[in-house]
C-alpha cells in the first residue's frame, strides 16, 4: 500500500546517496524531513545539492530528541538497526522503514530483486541488459549504486534491484515478482553476531511472496538448498554441476533450459565474462528473461555482449610479461576464492584492508596452489597473516602504493598480480570504487622499462 508522507515528521537517517535520495523523495511528497549523520557536513560528499530544499540538518552525531519526536523513520542501508537513535525510536513504537520498503511502495510495475553473497551487481546487470535489448525501459539499481528510490521519479517497464543484507533488514511489504538467491557465504560478520542471522537477512527477499511468484536458486549451494525448503512461490533452480532435470543447468560447453515444455540449448563459447563464477551469473541472469516470455536468442546475445563491470576481475595493464587485475570488488573470502581459481599459478595477490569477520583460513588450499606471494595491507593484515601464515610467501605493506610496489619487484614474467582484497575498503579509502581507481592508477604508474609486453 501506497504510504502518506504528506505532513509527517521523517528523519532519514545517513547522509550517503540513499539517505540523499530519500530526502529529495519525501520532501517533493511533501513530508517534514531532517536528515541525521553522524559526520560532519564537511565530510559528506554531495550535502550540498540539497541545500534549496526545506530540510532540517542534524550532521556531526544523532539528537535523540529529533528521533523520539518522528512520525518515521527512514534508514539507510549502511546504518546497523541497533544504533543507539533506532533503538531510542523503536522503543517509542516509531516505525522504522528501509529505503527500500519506501520507494517499493510506490512503484507499481513488477520487480526483480537479486540477492546472494556474491555476483549480484553482475547478475543485476546481465538482467537489465537482457531487459533492455528485449525493448523495456527498466530501472537497474538499489546496493549496484543507484538508490531504488529513484525508480520513483520515472515510469518504467520494469524494476531490477540488487539487494544487500542490510536492505532486506528494513523491508515490510516488500514484494518482488521473481527474486534470486545467487548463493550463501560468510560476509558482514562485523555487522551480524553470527552467520544465520546475516542468512536470515538474506531471506527476507522472500517474505512476502506468493505461489504466483518465482524465486531463482542455486542448486550447487548447500546452504541455499538447506534455507529455502518451505518457501511459497514457484522454485526455478540453477545447477553449473549439470545436476537438474528441470531449470537451467550446465551440460559441458553449453547451458540447457528445461521448462515448462521448452527445451533450449545455449552455447557456452559466445559468452565473454571469464570465470566459473560468471557461468553460474549468467544462469541466473536468463531465468527471469525466459519465465517472462523474452525469447532465447536474444537474451542469450545480451548477456553474451555484455563484458563485466569495473573493480571485478578487470585486467589494468600487462606489464613485463605479468597481467595486473583489479577485483577491489572481491571484499569477501567467497570471492576472492572464485577470482583465484580462474586464475593459473603463479598469482601475487594483494588483499586485505577492514575486516568483515571472515574465516580467512578458507583461502590456505587455494594460496598453496595459485599463489606465490601474499601481500596484506590494512587493518586485517595482521590477523590474515597468522591465519594463512605457510600457505604462501607473506609480506606486510604500509598501504597500497607500497603494496603495488612490493608486488612489481617480486613477480616473475608470466605471472599474475591480483587485488582481491577479502574485506572491505572503509579502513583507507570512501568505498571499493575508489580502492580500485587508486590501484589502477598506481599501476598505470609503474616504469614499463622496455617494450611493454
Ligand atoms: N551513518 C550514520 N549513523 C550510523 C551509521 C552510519 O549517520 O550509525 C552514516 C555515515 O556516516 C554515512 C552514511 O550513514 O554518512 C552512509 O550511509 P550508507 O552506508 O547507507 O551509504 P549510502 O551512500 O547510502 O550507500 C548505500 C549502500 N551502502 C551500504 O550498504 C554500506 C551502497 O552499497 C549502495 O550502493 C547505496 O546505498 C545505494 O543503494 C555499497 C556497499 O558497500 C556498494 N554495500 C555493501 C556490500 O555490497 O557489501 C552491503
Ligand atoms: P556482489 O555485487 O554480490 O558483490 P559482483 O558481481 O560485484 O558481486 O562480484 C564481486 C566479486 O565476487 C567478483 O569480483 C568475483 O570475485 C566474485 N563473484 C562474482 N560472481 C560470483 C558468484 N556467482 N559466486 C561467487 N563469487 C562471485
Amino acid at each position: 500500500m501506497k504510504l502518506d508522507f504528506t505532513n509527517k515528521r521523517i528523519v532519514v537517517i545517513g547522509a550517503g546517496q540513499s539517505g540523499q535520495a530519500l530526502v529529495r523523495f519525501l520532501v517533493e511528497r511533501g513530508a517534514t524531513v531532517a536528515l541525521s549523520d553522524l559526520r560532519n557536513r564537511e565530510n559528506i560528499v554531495g550535502l550540498d545539492s540539497l541545500d534549496e530544499l526545506p530540510v532540517r540538518f542534524d550532521l556531526g552525531g544523532h539528537n535523540l530528541e529529533l528521533f523520539e519526536q518522528a512520525d518515521l523513520i527512514a534508514v539507510s542501508p549502511g546504518v546497523p538497526l541497533d544504533c543507539k537513535p533506532l533503538r531510542l525510536a523503536a522503543s517509542c513504537g516509531i516505525p522504522i522503514l528501509g529505503e527500500i520498503e519506501i520507494a517499493a511502495r510506490e512503484i507499481e510495475v513488477p520487480i526483480i530483486g537479486v540477492t546472494g553473497t556474491n555476483g549480484k551487481s553482475t547478475t543485476t546487470s546481465l538482467i537489465g541488459e537482457i531487459m533492455q535489448s528485449w525493448g523495456r525501459k527498466v530501472f537497474v539499481g538499489g546496493n549496484l549504486g543507484t538508490p531504488l528510490v529513484k525508480a520513483c521519479s520515472a515510469a518504467y517497464d520494469g524494476v531490477v534491484v540488487e539487494l544487500s543484507s542490510f536492505q532486506l533488514e528494513t523491508i515490510d511489504q516488500f514484494h518482488p515478482a521473481i527474486g534470486l538467491l545467487l548463493n550463501l557465504s560468510s560476509d558482514h560478520l562485523d555487522r551480524y553476531p553470527d552467520l544465520l542471522s546475516y542468512y536470515q537477512a538474506k531471506l527476507e527477499l522472500f517474505r512476502n511472496m506468493t505461489a504466483e511468484d518465482f524465486v531463482v536458486l542455486n542448486a550447487d549451494d548447500v546452504e541455499v538448498c538447506r534455507l529455502t525448503t518451505d518457501l511459497k512461490a514457484t522454485k526455478v533452480w540453477f545447477s553449473a554441476r549439470g545436476r537438474l532435470v528441470e531449470g537451467m543447468v550446465r551440460l559441458g560447453d553449453k547451458l540447457v533450459w528445461n521448462w515448462a515444455g521448452a527445451n533450449i540449448q545455449l552455447p557456452l563459447s559466445e559468452l565473454q565474462l571469464s570465470g566459473e563464477h560468471n557461468i553460474e551469473n549468467a544462469m541466473a541472469a536468463m531465468i527471469p528473461a525466459l519465465l517472462q516470455g523474452c525469447p532465447a536468442e536474444l537474451a542469450w546475445s545480451a548477456v553474451c555482449s555484455f563484458t563485466g563491470l569495473e573493480h571485478r576481475m578487470q585486467l589494468v595493464r600487462k606489464l613485463k610479461g605479468v597481467a595486473w587485475y583489479n577485483d577491489s570488488k572481491g571484499t569477501n573470502v567467497g570471492s576472492v576464492l572464485k577470482s583465484l581459481a580462474g586464475l593459473s599459478s603463479g598469482v601475487t595477490l594483494i588483499a586485505g584492508g577492514k575486516d568483515k569477520g571472515g574465516d580467512y583460513t578458507l583461502l590456505r588450499p587455494l594460496l598453496k596452489q595459485k599463489v606465490r606471494h601474499l601481500i596484506l595491507i590494512g587493518e586485517a593484515a595482521q590477523k590474515m597473516a597468522t591465519e594463512l601464515s605457510g600457505s604462501c610467501e607473506i609480506r606486510l605493506a604500509t598501504g597500497l602504493e607500497s603494496a603495488v610496489q612490493q608486488a612489481y619487484e617480486v613477480t616473475d614474467s608470466g605471472g599474475t598480480v591480483l587485488l582481491s582484497p577479502a574485506c572491505s575498503s572503509f579502513d583507507m579509502f570512501p568505498d571499493f570504487q575508489a580502492r580500485g581507481s587508486e590501484f589502477e592508477r598506481l599501476v598505470q604508474q609503474l616504469p614499463a622499462g622496455e617494450a611493454e609486453l
